[in-house]
């Protein structure tokens, strides 16, 4: 072999030495990993979007992917200003909890106008965080609430009641109407029980058109309790991520119309409030219903972490 053919073999076994290294090099490098939890969960929203899951207690629930929005409106006091909010993504029930629903975790049903696949009412606040510990802990999930003291733990990975931020965020679901399908009242016999359509009475629940969420009933049927206290001015101080409500207050909030509600009243900013319930002297209403939240496995506290924590009553 001449010397011109020596240096072109040496050159190609240099070449293919240094391209082997860079496959080592590479093959050795941890994976690139997001940088934040949030990310990851950004992530794991991606991987599951267009997802609905039944849980095993047989609920049905739609991911709701985390955003921003302008949340509140300009024409009630209590909501005032209009302001930039954003939320994590979390899970939500699809439809109101029904009657059927409530009893087989409660094996009660307190409902005044009866109806298995109809919402549960006559339930005040207090009932319904019970029901969230309870479909919680059939689960096998951690209960987010203390039941003595109403407070919620938000790291816990059981039900809990939407915040006021997310409710009204599921809502809109993108939209900036007065109403997630626009602003005419026209239209809204079309996607929710109200005075003007539901001759008196509630109806069974995912009977009228989803939000673009694939939400049913968000803006009727029965009105919904929201885990905030409320305060008239709350708006004027909320914080922008994942906003909770004030610390302490005397009445909780409740969201969306129902069938014993005018047009205006289902607006996607109008606020509602009434007392908790912690007493029996607290009588429930036949409009008041709800449902339920809960957050991505992979924001909720590690078990290691719940096993030492002693705060598990405590909001974080
Ligand atoms: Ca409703």
């Amino acid at each position: 072999m001449g010397t011109a053919n020596r240096k072109i073999v040496l050159g190609l076994l240099l070449l293919l030495s240094v391209a082997g290294l860079i496959v080592v090099i590479k093959a050795t490098l941890p994976r690139e990993q997001p940088e934040t939890l949030q990310e990851r969960a950004k992530q794991q929203v991606r991987d599951e979007l267009a997802k609905e899951i039944t849980t095993p207690t047989g609920i049905e629930m739609v991911l709701i992917p985390g955003g921003k929005f302008s949340m509140g409106g300009e024409a009630d006091i209590d909501s005032r200003p209009v302001h930039e909010v954003s939320v994590s993504s979390f899970y939500m029930d699809k439809y109101e909890l029904t009657q059927e629903m409530y009893e087989r975790i409660m094996a009660d049903n307190p409902a005044r106008r009866q109806g298995q696949k109809n919402p549960v009412e006559q339930v005040r606040w207090s009932d319904a965080i019970r029901f969230c510990n309870a479909r919680s802990a059939k689960e096998g999930l951690q209960p987010c609430y203390d039941l003595k003291t109403g407070e919620c733990d938000f790291r816990a990975d059981g039900y809990r009641l939407p915040t006021e931020a997310e409710w009204e965020y599921a809502y809109r679901a993108g939209t900036k109407g007065n109403y997630y399908f626009g602003s005419d009242p026209g239209n809204l016999k079309d996607h929710v029980w109200f005075k003007g359509n539901s001759r008196g009475r509630h109806h069974p629940v995912g009977q009228k058109r989803p939000n673009p969420y694939g939400v049913f009933d968000m803006a009727g049927n029965v009105r919904e309790w929201c885990n905030d206290w409320y305060q008239v001015d709350y708006y004027r101080q909320s914080p922008i991520t994942n906003p909770r409500g004030p610390v302490k207050g005397e009445k909780k909030v409740l969201r969306g119309g129902a069938w014993s509600t005018q047009a205006e009243s289902c607006c996607s900013w109008m606020r509602y409030c009434d007392d908790p319930g912690f007493t029996d002297a607290c009588i429930a209403s036949d409009d008041y219903g709800f449902r339920c939240v809960r957050i991505l496995s992979i924001l909720a506290r590690p078990e290691a972490d719940r096993r030492s924590s002693n705060t598990s009553g405590s909001p974080t």
